[in-house]
């Protein structure tokens, strides 16, 4: 008899209906049951009936105990292993914590999530020389420790690296706190821990592994991305915002794993209802296969039990909240009041001590389960699936914190506790040692050690393992942007249309042509890039299933399977995941690719800095381009458009580098340099270019400057007699331009014009230089390109640009003479670049008038001029300052 339910007013009947579905299971098997409650479901909405939608099945493992794959191992062999390696990842938390209290570290993540892992790396984890090609996995990031302490049994990380851990200074060198490519460049691969950011990355490298695939760039192959995340983690909003993409791509090379211990860093995540069918309805929801892993074998008995359905029933009323409490409270109070509910759920664990009770295993915790589900997911064809399961964090820790709100925090045990950890977890070592908490590994000759390692072996080699370079490439000569070094003549145009001609350009060369990945986020039209959708084609695993609107036009909406332009719709984030996959699979794939990602500026650095931070971290390599920049170049679109301020963000950026241009020339060069650098040399590093939409005439390169443009700074204009110099940027170098003239023309002052591509290489120079200087002091003093370009002059220098004025800062500590920043402080708004620019004081007037107050100030012309300027070019002293209105 099934369990009474309040809202049944006929249970005989329904439990005839009950049995007839039983009935049909029994004798016809699932597909044909489902297959009936579709057409009931189908014939009850034709004729009205409202069915409640439920992306829910009830919560117990989707795989049932009669359905699941057999085990493929040695299990008792496989608990030794991860046994040993609980205890070294423990030990080396607990022993960096000892020796500097306060270094922190996590226990509890991979205490939790031993087993999803260790199925893992012995039967799944595909390595670098498996046949298939290597599988891609996003450790956690809490989880390293583990991660440590496995590649310390299997040899690649020693004694001193473990003892090291967080100690990265120390001599013979530590380990990372989290998974850092920047910092364990053969080791890790992908930078998981600022939470969120790799579930996006996950998604987007699978898919981009199929772009390669569709474009014939790489073999067909049955690669698997691994994403490993926590249930806390996936409150982020970036975490699920590729999950639509994720089915629409039918990305059948994608699993994600979610570690459900039920709690995060303060608490649980959702005391009050139960985060494994919250995920499942959203993963549900959105196409995925939802691979439930909640109750280990052990409750495989109570599910199949004639009074099963009470086991059903109970479960479906418990919340996280009381989850955990029977973790911590044990076996007694997990019988009352769990199992006593129900009289009939109680005599079910009659037989049971508390003990036993106590042990009943969570599936993620029970390799078998484990196994079945990560098999069923690698053969899943055609979605992507989500493992979600049941963990307990800090499992085993015991009275240390295992369930316990503050387990996330644990990161010393005490002698007491780390007894008990060496005997549940029966690691051969003498007390004296557990109390020390002294790493442990069996001997190379080892039962555990062979078959560990011959694990590895079939499936390809170990991971994590990081390939630091890609192929070799060779980038064209710069003359296949002649185009745009010799200038536009007397057509006016704007840097954004010098970077698409740029990029056209490119993408039509013969060696690197097809490498190059344009990315954007639904912004081709307002960057004047939609010729290249025809040319190039837009991406699109599935081809083009309709006829689109505009067929009958040459440059159509043309959407290929071997389309070369990632249109991503607006969405920066995954926009940056796709420029992250393409700047990495020169590592990840062996196949050098270039991405090209411009994006509306604004919304690129300020929204989503912390993946360019991770793509920096990752050693991503590509262009990154900033359009339509400028406070007052972009003039229409006002406050929340018009970025002023993210190249302070590029220049903090350590491996960024960052350029604002003025023209062409300009352009051609750095990105003709960027190739080189980043592709020849192998420097892992990222361009930033910002460019505007304001029309003027581009001049030839003039002769010798490449050099300087890369390093920052070069010359427009010489003087004999010095006696200012304007340093002008970007767009505004037109206004620093006419400024010049103005001083000529009015004040018969004849300035030193230069052109600044990047405030920030310039700083970093000289601030290299002034390094060296300081801790060489008896050796001959050297100059950095801004001292050695502008020469020790000490006369007046002002710098403009189309950024807040912190930008030109930067290099005011390194300039001979005075120095007078102009720049865009405070919101932008709408108006005409002219009026924009006399209100951020940054248009030619204002430059001619600082020009001229900064002459005053050293003595070289009456103040009285100053006043007489600021009549003629109807300034008004006390015109409000920018920023506070
Ligand atoms: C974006 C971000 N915010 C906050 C943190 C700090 N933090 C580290 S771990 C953690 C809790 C993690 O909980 P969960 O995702 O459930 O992982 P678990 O350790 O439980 O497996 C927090 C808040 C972080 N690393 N990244
Ligand atoms: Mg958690």
């Amino acid at each position: 008899m099934i369990p009474k339910d309040k809202r049944d007013i006929d249970p005989q009947e329904t439990q005839e209906w009950i049995e007839s579905l039983a009935d049909e299971l029994e004798e016809q098997g699932f597909e044909r049951t489902r297959f009936l409650l579709e057409k009931l479901i189908e014939y009850a909405s034709s004729k009205g009936a409202r069915l409640p939608f439920n992306t829910n099945t009830p919560f117990i493992n989707t795989i049932h105990s009669h359905q699941q794959r057999n085990f493929e191992g040695d299990r008792a062999i496989e608990r030794k292993i991860k046994s040993i390696v609980r205890w070294n990842a423990m030990a080396m938390v607990v022993a960096a914590n000892t020796k500097n209290p306060g270094i922190g570290g996590h226990i509890s993540t991979y205490a939790s999530a031993a087993t999803l892992y260790e199925v893992g790396f012995n039967h799944f984890f595909k390595g670098p020389n498996n046949k298939n090609g290597p599988d891609l996995v996003f450790f956690q990031g809490h989880a390293s420790p583990g991660i440590y302490a496995r590649a310390f049994l299997e040899g690649r990380l020693d004694k001193k690296k473990l003892q090291n851990f967080r100690q990265e200074l120390a001599p013979e060198g530590g380990l990372s706190s989290y998974p850092h490519p920047w910092l364990m460049p053969n080791f890790w691969q992908f930078a998981t821990v600022s939470m969120g950011l790799g579930p996006l990355m996950a998604v987007y490298q699978a898919r981009f592994m199929n772009y390669l695939v569709d474009r014939g760039l790489l073999e067909k192959n049955n690669r698997k991305v691994w994403a490993f995340l926590g249930d806390g983690e996936m409150d982020e909003p970036e975490a699920t915002s590729g999950l639509t993409l994720a089915t629409r791509e039918q990305l059948d090379n994608l699993i994600f794993v979610v570690n459900c211990n039920l709690q995060r860093l303060d608490g649980p995540v959702r005391g009050n209802s139960r985060v494994i069918q919250e995920l499942e309805g959203t993963f549900r929801g959105a196409g995925w296969n939802v691979i439930k892993v909640i109750w280990g074998s052990d409750f495989d008995e109570y599910i199949n039990h004639e009074n099963g359905h009470f086991f059903l029933k109970r479960v479906e009323e418990i919340v996280d909240g009381d989850l955990l409490k029977y973790v911590v409270e044990g076996g007694a109070y997990f019988r009352k009041h769990f199992w006593g509910k129900y009289p009939e759920l109680l005599n079910m664990v009659a037989d049971k001590s508390d003990k036993e009770l106590e042990k009943l295993t969570a599936g993620g915790h029970d390799p078998v389960k484990v196994f079945a589900a990560f098999k069923e997911a690698v053969e899943t064809k055609g979605k992507p699936t989500v493992i979600l399961t049941r963990t307990i964090k800090g499992y085993g820790l015991g009275d240390a914190g295992e369930g316990q709100n503050i387990t996330h925090q644990q990161k010393k045990l005490n002698q007491d506790e780390l007894l008990y950890f060496k005997e549940r977890f029966e690691i051969p070592i003498s007390n004296q040692q557990a109390k020390s908490a002294l790493f442990y590994k069996p001997r190379s000759n080892s039962k555990v050690i062979k078959y560990l390692l011959n694990q590895r072996k079939e499936l390809g080699g170990f991971i994590p393992e990081r390939n630091s370079k890609g192929p070799k490439i060779t980038i064209p000569d710069i003359s296949i942007f002649n185009e745009l070094l010799e200038g536009t003549n007397n057509r006016k145009i704007s840097t954004t249309m010098a970077y698409v001609r740029l990029l056209t350009l490119l993408t039509k060369d013969r060696s690197i042509g097809k490498n190059i990945v344009p990315i954007i986020p639904d912004e081709a039209r307002t960057f004047g890039m939609d010729p290249l959708f025809r040319q190039l084609g837009i991406y699109a695993h599935r081809g083009q299933l309709y006829d689109p609107v505009d067929s009958d036009q040459f440059l159509y909406y043309k959407e290929t399977k071997d389309g070369q332009i990632l249109e991503e719709g607006i969405n920066e984030a995954g926009a940056v995941s796709s420029f992250i996959a393409a700047g990495t699979s020169y590592s990840v794939n062996n196949v050098n690719m270039i991405p090209f990602y411009i994006y509306y500026s604004m919304f690129g650095f300020q929204r989503i800095w912390d993946f360019i931070w991770a793509a920096s971290d990752m050693r991503t390599k590509g262009f990154l381009i900033g359009g339509t920049a400028g406070r007052t170049t972009l003039n229409g679109e006002g406050l929340q458009h018009q970025d002023g301020h993210s190249h302070l963000a590029a220049a903090v950026t350590p491996n960024i580098k960052a350029y604002d241009l003025s023209y062409g020339y300009e352009i051609a060069t750095i990105v003709h340099y960027g190739l080189k650098d980043m592709y020849e040399k192998n420097n892992d590093c990222i361009y930033y270019i910002t460019v505007e939409n304001e029309n003027y005439k581009h001049p030839p390169i003039p002769s010798g400057v490449s050099v300087d443009i890369v390093k920052g700074l070069y010359k427009i204009k010489s003087t004999n007699k010095p006696t200012i110099r304007l340093l002008g940027s970007g767009p505004l170098m037109k206004e620093t331009l006419k400024a010049a003239d103005l001083l000529k023309k009015d004040w018969t002052i004849n300035p030193g014009v230069w052109n600044v591509t990047s405030f920030s290489e310039l700083r970093r120079d000289a601030e290299e230089t002034e390094r060296w200087n300081l801790t060489h002091p008896t050796k001959n003093q050297r100059k950095s390109h801004l001292e050695k370009s502008l020469s020790n002059n000490t006369v007046p220098t002002i710098a403009v640009s189309d950024y807040v004025k912190m930008l030109a800062e930067q290099i005011a500590p390194y300039v001979p003479g005075s120095f007078y920043s102009l720049g865009t402080d405070g919101f932008g708004r709408s108006d005409t670049r002219e009026n924009l620019r006399h209100f951020f004081e940054i248009d030619r007037y204002y430059i001619t008038l600082t020009a001229l107050r900064a002459l005053a100030n050293e003595g070289l012309i009456k103040m009285s001029k100053v006043e007489q300027a600021m009549k003629k070019y109807n300034i008004d002293p006390e015109k409000p300052n920018p920023i506070t209105v």
